[in-house]
């Protein structure tokens, strides 16, 4: 069913506990933790505790938890201490646009400065 963990998906894993993450904020609906390969002093992922491959994905099915991790990322940013100096949220889609892990999240990069445009 849509939305369900699936057995082979690592942000899954993450969301369940079993796989362990620097987890930094939590809500009804998402789980904000550490990237393990940080690109920025603030590299932060905001995922849905629901499984969808894609953001698009997600807001097409469930637009209020999209909402949700929007929201997040932007709580994020302000924990952080880099909404003064600008941050950028990031959705890469597809692996021809660097997405590597197929559960939709949202990179909150900041404490730098951010070249536009992206490589
Ligand atoms: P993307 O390339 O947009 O699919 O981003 C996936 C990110 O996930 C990438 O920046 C590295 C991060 N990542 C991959 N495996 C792990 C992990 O086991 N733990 C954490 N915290 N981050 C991970």
């Amino acid at each position: 069913m849509a939305g369900e963990p699936q057995p082979d998906c690592l942000f899954c894993k993450i969301v369940s506990g079993d796989i362990p993450a620097t987890i930094v904020r939590e809500s009804a609906t998402t789980v904000a933790f550490r990237d393990i390969n940080p690109q920025a002093p603030t590299h932060v992922l905001v995922i849905p505790k629901a499984h969808y491959p894609d953001a698009a994905s997600l807001a097409a099915a469930e637009p209020e938890t999209a909402a949700d991790v929007l929201r997040e990322a932007g709580l994020v940013a302000a924990d952080e201490k880099v909404t003064g100096s600008g941050y950028r949220i990031v959705l890469n889609t597809g692996s021809g646009a660097g997405q590597t892990v197929f559960h939709a999240h949202a990179h909150v990069l900041g404490g730098r400065g951010l070249q536009w445009p992206p490589g």
